[in-house]
């Protein structure tokens, strides 16, 4: 057992660093390579969007998905960590809805075509399972009113669709990064791997890594929060 803690602990502070790392390199990119944030229908709004998407909708979820794996939490109450998935899931879905408002906005102030683009189409589709997700997962799962049927029917969707949304999320993410390289770098151009490049796809790579881990974190058995006898 303290063999398996010390490489939950090991696995846990990788996805961390990562991740973290992951939402540094995001910021790097657009306030040092890219032109900075702002809300004014430039560019720089456009740039909220990777911000809030690498930061809520990539790390927040992330993390969201392995709180119950946390042994300290174990003698927390089940509706406490329920709580902290949920709230979590929430933060992460409103960072992910204004990532979407400054992309469109950005959109519409410039002229360019909404929801053209493969990167757009996985992109909202994993917004809209994610919603649907957070609503099923609230009524099903938070509020008491439901069968104990119901959650033990639901709970293996719940726990497949949380998971294949996250790995769509990083699907669209890696798209996102590339078109927007192809778009952006001119002279000189992407094929020309200039430092901006190398960044950027270096950023992709952590983000993968990120998403490598989580995966691996929640999908050892051993790791699991014992189960209560009544839930
Ligand atoms: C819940 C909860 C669980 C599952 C289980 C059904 O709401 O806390 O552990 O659903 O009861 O598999």
């Amino acid at each position: 057992a303290m063999e398996g803690y010390r490489g939950f602990l090991a696995l846990l502070l990788s996805a961390l660093l990562v991740g973290f790392l992951s939402v540094i390199f995001t910021l790097i990119w657009v306030l040092h390579y890219r032109e900075g944030l702002g809300w004014d229908g430039t560019a720089l709004e456009f740039n909220w969007h990777p911000v809030l998407v690498v930061t809520g909708f990539v790390f927040i979820l992330g993390i969201a998905i392995i709180v119950y794996r946390l042994p300290w939490t174990w003698k927390c109450s089940k509706l406490l960590m329920k709580s902290i998935h949920a709230g979590l899931n929430t933060v992460a879905a409103i960072l992910a809805i204004i990532s979407l408002v400054a992309v469109f906005d950005f959109h519409n102030a410039k002229k360019i075509p909404n929801m053209y683009s493969l990167h757009s189409w996985v992109g909202l589709t994993a917004v809209i399972l994610y919603i649907l997700q957070l609503l099923l997962g609230f009524f099903v799962f938070l509020l008491p009113w439901a069968p104990l049927s119901v959650r033990a029917l639901l709970m293996p969707i719940h726990v497949y669709s949380g998971l294949f949304i996250f790995g769509t999320v990083i699907a669209a993410v890696l798209m996102g990064l590339t078109e927007k390289l192809i778009f952006a770098l001119k002279s000189p151009s992407y094929s020309s791997l200039p430092p901006e490049g190398v960044f950027t796809n270096t950023l992709g790579l952590l983000i993968l890594v990120f998403g490598a881990l989580i995966f691996w974190i929640v999908t050892r058995p051993q790791w699991k929060r014992p189960k209560e006898p009544n839930s």
